[in-house]
């Protein structure tokens, strides 16, 4: 039986400069329909993943070099997962099954409401990448929330990494609230159709961009702990 430390080394050596291991149990509380059984029935465990953002884009004055950067990790994280699910498979029997970020199945259309397959951000608090912060997004103490997450679903049963349990958010910050345009968080849940009409854009050309991070930049934690020394 592969080991835990075996799948997270191969996970290192394509490229993931975070992982860790949840054993599926720990997914009770999801959502009916979005717990990791829902997409594959034999999984016993789940490899969350994630890859740095880089920081430069953010103090750009065009929000292109950002959402370049966004396609771009989305796309790598993709490949990583594929690729280490092809490793994994090679080297022990075992099936495992790559966790898209996009696209997903389920959409309420006049909310403009996502979900996907799986949230990641809950695949990667499980197995000790990060805390959810109160912009909602995954915060890493090292990294901050300049991370781009992936998973797999394996039918292995691993062992799993302790998860975090760092304070990150002060009781009085609202600066991710306050810095939203789009009044669209409140501390706990995204209104998806504000954030989306707000930072979902086209170049006068006509390409998509993603025009809006404030959230993400705005956060004291941000950056992590690196920030302070940078
Ligand atoms: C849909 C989506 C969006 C939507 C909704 C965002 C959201 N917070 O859900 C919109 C378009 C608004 C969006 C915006 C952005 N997104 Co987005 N998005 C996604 C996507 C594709 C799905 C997330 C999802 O399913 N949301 C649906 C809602 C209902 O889920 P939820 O609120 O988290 O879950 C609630 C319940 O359903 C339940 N729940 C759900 N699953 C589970 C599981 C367990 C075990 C438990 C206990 C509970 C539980 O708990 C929650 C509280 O009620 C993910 C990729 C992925 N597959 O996970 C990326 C993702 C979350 N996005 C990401 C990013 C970077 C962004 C932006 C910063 C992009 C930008 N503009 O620059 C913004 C940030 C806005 C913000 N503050 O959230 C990253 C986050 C990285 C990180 N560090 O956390 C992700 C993980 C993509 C990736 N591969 O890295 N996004
Ligand atoms: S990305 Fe922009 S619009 Fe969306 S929640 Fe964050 S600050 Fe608000
Ligand atoms: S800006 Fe403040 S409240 Fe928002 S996520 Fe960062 S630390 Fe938490």
């Amino acid at each position: 039986m592969i080991a835990s430390q075996t799948v997270k080394d191969l996970a290192r050596q394509l490229g993931a400069d975070l992982c860790g291991v949840a054993p599926a149990s720990r997914f009770d509380q999801a959502p009916k329909g979005f717990h990791p059984r829902d997409l594959f029935p034999q999984v016993r465990s789940v490899l969350a993943v994630a890859k740095r953002f880089p920081e430069g884009p953010f103090h750009a004055r065009s929000p292109i070099p950002y959402s370049v950067a966004n396609d771009m990790i989305l796309a790598e994280v993709g490949r990583l997962v594929c690729a280490l699910c092809v490793r994994l498979e090679g080297a022990d029997h075992l099936c495992a099954v790559p966790v898209p970020s996009e696209p997903y199945e389920y959409w309420d259309a006049p909310n403009r409401e996502g979900r996907g397959l799986l949230s990641l951000k809950h695949a990667g608090w499980l197995a000790g990448l990060g805390v959810i912060s109160k912009n909602t997004l995954l915060t890493n103490r090292e990294f901050g929330n300049r991370i781009c997450l992936g998973a797999i679903l394996l039918d292995v049963e691993l062992e799993g990494d302790a998860m975090a349990d760092y304070p990150l958010c002060a009781e009085d910050c609202r600066r991710c609230v306050d810095a939203c345009p789009a009044r669209a968080i409140d501390g706990l849940t995204v209104n998806q159709k504000r954030c989306r009409s707000h930072a979902q854009s086209r170049t006068a050309k006509g390409e998509p961009i993603c025009v809006c991070n404030n959230c993400r930049a705005v956060c004291p934690n941000g950056r992590g702990t690196l920030a302070a020394s940078v």
